[in-house]
């Protein structure tokens, strides 16, 4: 049986991925941080008793900051494939942390393939660095492609690319099975509530159950090329299952602005939308029920952004036989549905007299 590390379980994408491997037949173990609340809300459904039988999900405390703590898991779990997930991974808060950013996201990255080597696993353990289009940032060519340019925009950008480069200079010096993969924006209905589609899905559908009535956002003319996660986990797994170590770009090949996120969005739910602000255009879309606000609210502009991403996933495709599955419209479709759910969960509860919390963020 195949045993797989993953930092950053409790992500995103470490959610979809650990459930993944286990379907793989895997034994999975994760890094997990200490927190002072419970921070495993999105792979409690993979949870196994660790009193029990036959367990195959184990978590570890650990810290990308703490390098000790790695060289001791990963000399206890003595992984076939490590996967990097861990973060600080989001773009506008690393212009806030940009050191801790840097720390977690550059050096730990360096302190994983560092363990790895200090323990002689060189030829045991492969390596997969979730790197990022944030490192097009001021794109240099469309569409982006593995020979593409890097120009990072932001200190998460930054810290991305030195986590590139040492990945491949440890998979030339020391012929470690090391690989990036070059992921595009992937979304979900379990993606971090402050990214933006989530905020979108999320808020909307708050707004359409009555808990709120408007969502401030920042740049809508961002455009990005979003996928699915779920997609994009059997891509990490496939780039550690070839004969040798590439570099991959995983993306759809479509783009959309975040303007049109909130349209399609607002479409799914039947409202509305009345934008407000300054640098909006009036207009709205139809709908016969509801009405969202939508303000642009200068707070969420970044202080350098990435205008445009759209990436070129010919080589996955080609060489790994991968490709996206899930298309825009069902993504947002499968977002919004889960997040109106949830929403009426809430509207329940505040119907019943106990309150609830709304934050902007
Ligand atoms: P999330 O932000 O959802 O998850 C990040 C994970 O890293 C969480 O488990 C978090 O723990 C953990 N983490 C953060 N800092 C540390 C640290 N110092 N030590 C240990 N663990 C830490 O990210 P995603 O799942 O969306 O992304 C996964 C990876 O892929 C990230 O590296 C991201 O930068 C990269 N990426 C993501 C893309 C996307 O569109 N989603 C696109 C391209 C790359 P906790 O739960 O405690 O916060
Ligand atoms: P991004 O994702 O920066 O691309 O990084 P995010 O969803 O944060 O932003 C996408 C675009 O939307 C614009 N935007 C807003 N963004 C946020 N978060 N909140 C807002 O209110 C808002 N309004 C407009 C942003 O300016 C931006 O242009 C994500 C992360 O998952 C990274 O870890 C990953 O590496 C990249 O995707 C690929």
């Amino acid at each position: 049986m195949k045993k797989a590390l993953i930092t950053g379980i409790t992500g995103q994408d470490g959610a979809y991925l650990a459930e993944f491997l286990l379907g793989q037949g895997y034994e999975v173990h994760g890094i997990k941080r200490r927190a002072s609340s419970f921070n495993t809300d999105r792979i409690d459904h993979l949870y196994q008793d660790p009193h029990e039988r036959n367990v195959k999900l184990f978590l570890h405390y650990g810290d990308l900051t703490d390098a000790t703590n790695l060289i001791r898991i990963i000399q206890q779990v003595q992984p076939d494939e490590i996967y990097n997930l861990a973060a600080q991974s989001h773009v506008h808060v690393s212009f806030e942390t940009p050191e801790y950013t840097a720390n977690s996201d550059a050096l730990g990255t360096l302190r994983i393939l560092e363990a790895v080597r200090i323990l002689g696993l060189e030829k045991k353990t492969r390596f997969y660095q979730a790197s990022t289009s944030e490192m097009y940032g001021k794109v240099q060519e469309v569409p982006q492609r593995e020979t593409t340019p890097f120009y990072p925009r932001s200190p998460y950008g930054a810290a991305k690319v030195y986590g590139y480069w040492i990945t491949v200079n440890y998979r030339e010096a020391y012929g470690m099975y090391a690989c990036n993969g070059i992921l595009f924006n992937h979304e979900s209905p379990i993606r971090g509530e402050t990214f933006v589609t989530r905020k979108i899905t999320r808020g909307l559908a708050r707004i359409k159950e009555g808990l709120q009535d408007t969502i401030y956002l920042g740049n809508l003319d961002s455009l990005r090329d979003w996928g699915h996660a779920g997609d994009y986990v059997k891509a990490q797994w496939l780039m550690l299952q070839q004969e040798q170590a590439e570099d991959f770009v995983i993306a759809t090949g479509e783009q959309h602005s975040v303007r049109e996120f909130v349209e399609l969005a607002g479409a799914a739910l039947g409202m509305r939308i009345e934008w407000q602000g300054k640098g909006v255009d009036e207009q709205g879309i139809d709908g016969n029920s509801g009405r969202a606000i939508v303000k642009v609210d200068s707070r969420y502009f970044r202080p350098t952004e990435v205008d445009t991403l759209l990436g070129d996933a010919t080589k996955a495709r080609q060489k790994l036989g991968w490709q996206a599955e899930t298309s825009f419209d069902t993504l947002v479709r499968e977002m919004v549905a889960a997040d109106l759910e949830a929403a009426r969960r809430d509207a329940l509860v505040a119907r019943e007299g106990f309150r609830t919390y709304h934050r902007h963020e």
